[in-house]
């Protein structure tokens, strides 16, 4: 067996692991990354698009935000359709002049590799077996297998930056965790397509049919997802079907709109939230998806992912930099308390939108009407657009 030392271990390369790598990086800390894959299979997941101005501003904190605002859309708005109406929810006048900015999850994970390998910094990809030990005691390390080899790496802190389905979380003792769990009847298809957007902003359409979402990558590349049942599978969908039933989810003058073609990308996700608590257990801090899912809908996944990062970054600088453990022991319930307003936005988004078969006609009706409310409340309307930008760290 191999041994050595660095300050922070992160399992997972994630975007929020290497994020935080980044900024440990920047202020003088040692950091290892392993994961259990490698950068190709990462970068081969199409996820997120839609970044908040807190997750944008963490990003240029980092320094890698150059190609970002090259190549990326601010968007200052997003469309609403349902009953055969479209009505723009203007983020900018709403929030008084906040944006979003689309650019893929897979992207600013390129980015953050480029940079690490700038920096010079340990990744260890296709380590199997990553397993936190000893967290509870002032002696943590990290063992992982790589060619044949154990290796062990002793560290002041492990960070479980592992996803949902990762060791971190699965290391902690049940009864020191409290989950909080609600799975949706649904999920989404969703393509990728080299055709232009049928919008220059994104829609979400509430339909009887089922919710549908027009979103892009770039100007000439569209995301496309649609509400469909959980026993479906992606290969059941052709792409004539897939764009027959995305038109007809959407008002008469945006289906005549859109450009079709052939997808490169079709693929099935489920919906869930997802919460544990609490998100720090000794020396093991879990940051994004590892401690918390949260349906696409109201598009937090990642952006919740980069504000864990903000808040245990902040712990690990007092710590190394400050000689202050404050942050770093209000590091769970700083956390816990944003996530669960992304939590209750998603879940208000998901509920609102999509079509659940129990809630029949009468169900149909009342979303409607919330819709209805919402579009012509300016109140609510600055509800909806203070949580789609994000609320504040
Ligand atoms: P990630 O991106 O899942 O990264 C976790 C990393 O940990 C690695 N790992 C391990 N490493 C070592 N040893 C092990 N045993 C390991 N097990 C796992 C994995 O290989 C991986 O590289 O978590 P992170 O960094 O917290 O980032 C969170 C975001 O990725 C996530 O919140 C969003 O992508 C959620 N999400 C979406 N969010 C949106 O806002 N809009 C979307 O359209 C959207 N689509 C999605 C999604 C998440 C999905 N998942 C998790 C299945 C679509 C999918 C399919
Ligand atoms: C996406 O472009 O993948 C996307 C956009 C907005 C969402 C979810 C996914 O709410």
């Amino acid at each position: 067996m191999s041994r050595t030392r660095t300050q922070v271990v992160i399992i997972g390369s994630g975007p929020s692991g290497l994020l935080l790598g980044r900024l440990l990086t920047k202020a003088g800390i040692d950091n290892v990354i392993l994961d259990r894959v490698s950068a190709a299979y990462i970068l081969g997941r199409v996820r997120a698009g839609v970044l908040e101005e807190g997750t944008v501003h963490k990003l240029e904190e980092a320094g890698v935000a150059e190609r970002m605002h090259r190549e990326g859309l601010p968007h200052s708005g997003f469309d609403l359709t349902f009953d055969g109406r479209r009505h723009r929810i203007d983020l900018e006048h709403l929030t008084a002049g906040k944006k979003v900015m689309i650019y893929g999850q897979t992207e600013v994970t390129q980015d953050l590799m480029d940079q690490r390998t700038r920096d010079g910094a340990s990744t260890i990809y296709e380590a199997e077996d990553a397993q936190p030990h000893a967290f509870d005691g002032s002696q943590p390390y990290v063992t992982y297998r790589k060619d044949g080899v154990t290796h062990r790496v002793d560290c002041d802190f492990i960070i479980g930056c592992d996803g949902y389905h990762g060791p971190s979380r699965k290391a902690v003792p049940e009864a020191a965790l409290k989950t909080f769990e609600k799975v949706y009847p649904f999920g989404w298809l969703g393509i990728l397509a080299e055709v232009p957007p049928v919008s220059h902003e994104l829609i979400y359409a509430n339909h009887p049919r089922g919710f549908a979402l027009c979103s892009m990558r770039t100007e000439t590349r569209s995301r496309y997802y649609v509400q469909c049942s959980l026993d479906d599978k992606a290969e059941n969908w052709t792409d004539d079907m897939f764009w027959d039933e995305i038109r007809r989810r959407l008002p008469d003058e945006v289906a005549q709109a859109m450009t079709t073609g052939p997808s490169f990308e079709k693929s099935i996700a489920p919906l869930r939230s997802f919460v544990v608590e609490p998100m720090r257990f000794g020396k093991l801090f879990l940051v994004g998806d590892a401690a918390h899912i949260v349906p696409p809908t109201g598009a937090k996944g990642l952006n919740l992912a980069v504000s864990d990062v903000h808040y245990v970054m902040e712990g690990l600088a007092g710590h190394y930099l400050d000689k202050s453990d404050v942050a770093l022991n209000g590091y769970s319930e700083r956390a816990l308390s944003r996530v669960w307003k992304a939590v209750r936005f998603s879940w208000w988004m998901t509920t609102m939108m999509h079509r659940f078969d129990d809630n029949g006609t009468f169900g149909q009706r009342i979303q409607e009407a919330e819709l209805d409310y919402l579009v012509h409340s300016e109140a609510a309307s600055k509800s909806l657009a203070e949580n789609y930008v994000g609320l504040p760290y």
